[in-house]
Parts: structure tokens; sequence; C-alpha cells
């Protein structure tokens, strides 16, 4: 980053991820919860709370400080960004309880639909002084039989080399650092892009307030965001980790998984080389 530009704020970041949650959200009209399921689950929400204010003796300032923060996230944007660093890991988790194939992991609040597609050997958007270490990521789709999935699609974003998203930093061009790459006939890519940074949640809003408060830390390991989809086979939403990265055993949104760590290996040039085959399970 330039000294021209300022720093992208909690601010800036919450308000787009709620403007994105939003408009994926209209997209996908999603149906009526009946009133039996939203009491049962509720209903157990509002127990688990009662029990820890009992538990904890929570007082009256207690009770208004927390007012006073919820308050906060909801007007910085912060809710996508908050649950999904503490709650969508449990979510996926129950989700992914009967399913085959490559492992899943949390979608977070910076997928943005719609990006660009490139073909099967593909470089991401980069600006022309993009810095990190360049990455080769490559591998094939195949079926839970091993058959190749011709034409997969790799709907792939990260964070830059500062662990800034495009969309939700205003000093980021759009699209940068993201793209849907369309695999080959035999379900084969390769895709050059950098090492993304690990990934800071914003200490100046409502969410690294708590963590910092808390006395946690407000980091995520270096990560690769990955939609694998192809008609006819359930769509596998995962992040992908680099080997002995930074934070990868403390990630503060605890999704990271054995099987989803990369070791890139230097291909001589400057650039690292990683490769990672996916299994999609079918629908039909
Ligand atoms: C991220 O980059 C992320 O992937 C998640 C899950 C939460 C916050 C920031
Ligand atoms: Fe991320």
């Amino acid at each position: 980053m330039t000294t021209t530009e300022q720093s992208p704020t909690a601010h800036d970041s919450g308000t787009s991820a709620t403007q994105a949650f939003r408009a994926i959200r209209q997209q996908s009209r999603p149906g009526e919860v009946s009133p039996e399921r939203i009491s049962a689950v509720v209903g157990r929400v509002l127990a688990g709370i009662h029990d820890a204010i009992r538990e904890e003796k929570v007082t009256y300032d207690e009770f208004q400080a927390a007012k006073a923060w919820l308050i906060e996230v909801g007007e910085g944007g912060e809710w996508p960004l908050f649950l999904d660093v503490f709650v969508e890991h449990v979510v996926e988790e129950v989700a992914a309880e009967n399913q085959q194939g490559t492992k899943g992991s949390i979608l977070g609040p910076y997928y943005l639909p719609d990006q660009q597609r490139l073909p099967s050997v593909a470089a991401l958007p980069t600006r022309p002084d993009e810095q990190g270490t360049r990455l080769v990521f490559a591998g094939q789709v195949r079926d839970t039989d091993g058959n190749p999935v011709a034409g997969a699609e790799l709907d792939i974003w990260h964070a830059d080399a500062e662990g800034y998203y495009s969309g939700f930093a205003p000093h980021l061009p759009d699209g940068l650092l993201r793209g849907v790459v369309v695999a080959d006939e035999q379900g084969r890519f390769e895709i050059s892009t950098v090492q993304p940074a690990p990934y800071q949640i914003p200490t100046d809003g409502p969410t690294g307030k708590l963590i910092e408060s808390a006395g946690w830390h407000p980091w995520r390991p270096a990560h690769l965001h990955l939609i694998v989809r192809a008609p006819g086979y359930r769509s596998i939403t995962t992040q992908l980790y680099f080997e002995g990265g930074e934070w990868l055993d403390s990630d503060v949104a605890q999704a990271t998984k054995p099987e989803l760590v990369l070791s890139p290996q230097p291909l001589g040039d400057g650039r690292v080389r990683s490769e990672y085959d996916f299994v999609l399970e079918r629908t039909r």
C-alpha cells in the first residue's frame, strides 16, 4: 500500500460484507422456517444465554455493555464477520456429517459471485506491482469413483500479500485475486496467483475490540477459498492452507482441517507450486 492511500477500515469491510451477504441471499430465495423449528432452535440459544448468565453471575453493567456491543456490531456491518468467524465452523461440521469427497470448510464473509471466467490454465487478476510469492496451484477434479469431472468450475478467491480482500478494501481493484477457473476435459487446472498473507480481523471494529478485550488473538492462517462445482455434483465450499504457516494450529475461526493443508515446493525461479486434487460427490 502506498502512503497516499488510507488503511482499509473495519467499517468499510463490514458494510461491504453485509451488502454482499444480502445480495447473495436475495438470489438464493430461501424457504420459510417453521414455527416449531424456530421455537426449538431459538429456545435452545436463549437457554444457553440464560445458563451463562446464571453460571457467570452476569451483572447489569455487563448486560448493558453487551447490548451496546451488539448494537455496534450491527451498525458496523460486522454480523457476517462475527458469525462466520465464531459460529460457521459448527454449521459446516453438522452439514458435513454425511458428506463424501473433499473436506469442506467455511465460506466466510468475503465471497463475491459472478467473477471473471478463466480457462483451465490461467492467472488470477493481479496488479502490475502485485506483492507476494508467485504460486502455481494445479490439480484435477474427479468424482468419488476416480473419474475426471470435465469442465468443473473452481471459483477461487483469496487475500493479497497484506491480508486484504478485493471488494472489501477500497484500495484494491474489483476482481483482484478472484476468478472462476474452468477445468479442462480431464478435470485438470493450473492457476497462477500469489501466496496470500494470514488474515487479521480488523482491530478497529467491534469484533476486533471484543477479541482484544478477551485477550484472544485476531488471526486466521493464510488460506485460499474455493467453491468447486459441476452439474450433477454437490458443490464443495472449502479452504486450503499452507504447511508451516503461522496460526495454522490456532485459527480464530477454527476452520482448518489436516486434509486441507498444501505443501508448496520451490520451482527454482522464485515461484512455488502446489498440487491438490478435488473429489466431488454425485447428487443424482
Ligand atoms: C476470512 O478471510 C475468512 O475466511 C473467514 C472465514 C472469516 C473472516 C475472514
Ligand atoms: Fe478468508
